[in-house]
């Protein structure tokens, strides 16, 4: 079976807002450098306000860009930010795993975050930064904790490096997946009541089994919509 996704209808969704919050210092400026850019900057440059990358990337061949929020971190600007915040797809917690002050701080930046967005709908990951700096020890330690504070918000956990680059690309192509697929799926509910083949014309040729591969949610609701 191939699935075909029409053009006009996957182009009104094909940019995601996805939010970076966290302490500042944590290194969200960096983690977000080292993906568009691929580069590291050692030079502290605090963030001022707020600015975005745009990422463009194919999922299952479809264009589909990231919009990457890079918050400051500075109580000052928490109030500016918050109007940044609305409509975002996903969020991303950023703490550092050398410093456990900043996981214990990921909670507030997350209920920052929530406040204008539906928390039934925004994908979540709390991302620690700076794997490369930890001793062995204290890293087995602050990951217990972060995955057991992901498990109770409901977030994907991921540790990375910067400076590195490991699990980089990795975790924003994760992101991308997620967030095309949740943006998908709720257009499909929206359409519930049209037939499947009206909201599928030819543009797209996605084989099945890539389908499951990447976004087994939108391949569940195409069975279920076509039977
Ligand atoms: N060792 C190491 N240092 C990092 C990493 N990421 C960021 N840093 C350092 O942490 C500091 C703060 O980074 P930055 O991205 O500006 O933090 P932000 O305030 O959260 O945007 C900088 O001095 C970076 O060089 C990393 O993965 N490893
Ligand atoms: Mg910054």
């Amino acid at each position: 079976m191939n699935i075909i996704l029409s053009q006009i209808y996957i182009s009104r969704l094909n940019v995601a807002k996805v939010i970076v919050v966290g302490d500042v210092g944590v290194g969200k400026t960096c983690l977000i450098n080292r993906f568009c850019k691929d580069t590291f900057g050692k030079t502290y440059k605090a963030t001022i306000g707020v600015d975005f990358e745009m990422e463009r990337f194919e999922v299952l061949g479809v264009p589909f860009s990231l919009q990457l929020w890079d918050t400051a971190g500075q109580e000052r600007f928490r109030c500016v930010a918050s109007t940044y915040y609305r409509g975002a797809q996903a969020i991303i917690v950023v703490f550092d795993l050398s410093n456990y002050n900043s996981l214990d701080h990921a909670r507030e930046w997350l209920e920052d975050a929530m406040r204008d967005n539906d928390p039934s709908s925004v994908l979540l990951f709390l991302v620690g930064t700076k794997k490369d700096l930890s001793h062995p020890d204290q890293l087995a330690q602050m990951e217990q904790e972060a995955v057991r504070l992901s498990e109770e918000i409901r977030a994907e956990y991921w540790a990375v490096s910067a400076l590195s680059g490991e699990s980089v690309r990795d975790f924003f192509l994760r992101v991308a997946s997620l967030t095309f697929e949740a943006t998908v799926l709720s257009e499909l509910e929206r359409n519930k009541s049209r037939q499947a083949r009206d909201i599928f014309l030819m543009d797209y040729q996605i084989t099945r089994i890539e389908l499951v591969t990447c976004c087994p949610k939108i391949c569940e609701f195409l069975s279920q919509a076509i039977t």
